[in-house]
């Protein structure tokens, strides 16, 4: 039968946790506690049960930190995802030393051998003068190639950001003249690299002559500069105005306007906004591109989806 509180059993309770609460050192077992006035074979196996559970709840604490601590340090790895830390750290990787080095057990893409070797850097904002001065530095080598070339400083500098995560350069052309920016590549990006402005490749266009390509690399001011990602986008040049939203982002802002495109009938993109676009009803995946409507200014597209201009600035996220 229970016992009421006050009863015999309560008070035998009582005693027991006081006699281990004197008791000067950790109990580090039932069987150290059993030595105990008070505490019998129940309250010992109970002692033993805590001792373990705590200890488990402590290690798998320790272990989930520790792993949530390394896969956030890979992830820092540039062309390093979730899936590509975890995987290296099931596999006992902990360091940045251990990815590393003729011993290392694990195989690194080249893109991820030069996100390793400048992970300090890489790491680091750089400041928006720095970006200004990289930009100008390759604007004056495209116009030398061709003066018509429309070079654009895009993303966080573009919004007027102190710092900037990476250089985005928009690069287009007018075909007024008949003549495009096609296969400007190919000349400019072996010049920017005999100038010591690009150091390091990381994915470069499949096809140079593609009205529509990204190059991915790193950067540098002068020869003492920090390394830093840069981004060099061609467009064709009626979808500018596409391009420069999105580009500009910020990616919040892009969601909420590509959102109300979609709410009022649209779908909009990096090249421009489109109506009759049909979608899988249930999956919502594009089963048609639909017609264009809108793309060579940002302001005709902020027009048609009757969103107030803002300027890029504006374009921010609340921080
Ligand atoms: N963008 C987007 N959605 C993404 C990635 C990018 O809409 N998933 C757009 C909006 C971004 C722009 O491209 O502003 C440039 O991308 P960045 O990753 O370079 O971002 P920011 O330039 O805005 O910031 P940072 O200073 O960190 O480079
Ligand atoms: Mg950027």
């Amino acid at each position: 039968m229970q016992q009421g509180i006050g009863g015999k059993r309560c008070r035998q309770h009582e005693a027991t946790i006081a006699s281990i609460r004197r008791h000067p050192t950790r109990l580090k077992s039932g069987k150290e506690a059993l030595k105990l006035r008070f505490v019998g074979q129940r309250m010992a196996e109970k002692i033993d049960d805590v001792i373990k559970t705590g200890n488990m709840r402590r290690l798998q604490y320790e272990e989930s930190t520790e792993s949530a601590i390394v896969t956030k340090l890979f992830m820092g790895i540039y062309g390093v995802g979730m899936t590509t830390a975890r995987d290296w750290y099931s596999r006992g990787m902990r360091t940045l030393d251990d990815l590393s080095g003729s011993h290392r057990r694990i195989v690194l893409t080249p893109a991820q051998q030069i996100g390793l070797k400048y992970y300090t850097d890489l790491a680091e904002r750089m400041p928006r003068s720095e970006a200004k001065a990289i930009f100008d530095a390759i604007k004056a080598i495209a116009i030398g190639i061709d003066p018509s070339l429309e070079l654009t400083i895009m993303g966080s500098y573009r919004r007027g950001q102190e710092t900037c995560g990476d250089i985005d350069i928009l690069l287009t052309r007018p075909t007024i003249d008949g003549r495009s920016h096609s296969g400007v590549l190919r000349k400019l990006l072996p010049k920017l690299r005999a100038a010591g402005v690009l150091t390091e490749d990381l994915s470069y266009p499949s096809d140079l002559d593609d009205e529509e390509a990204k190059y991915m690399g790193l950067c540098r001011l002068g020869h003492e500069g920090k390394m830093r990602r840069i981004d060099i986008l061609t467009i064709p040049y009626h979808q500018r105005g596409a391009a420069l939203i999105y580009f500009t982002g910020d990616d919040v802002f892009n969601r909420s306007l590509r959102l109300k495109a979609r709410h009022d009938g649209y779908s909009l993109n990096q090249r421009g906004l489109f109506t009759g676009v049909t979608r899988d009803p249930k999956t919502k995946v594009k089963l048609s591109n639909g017609i264009i409507i809108a793309s060579e200014t940002e302001r005709e597209i902020f027009n048609i989806l009757k969103v107030p201009w803002q300027e890029p600035h504006q374009r921010r996220r609340a921080t």
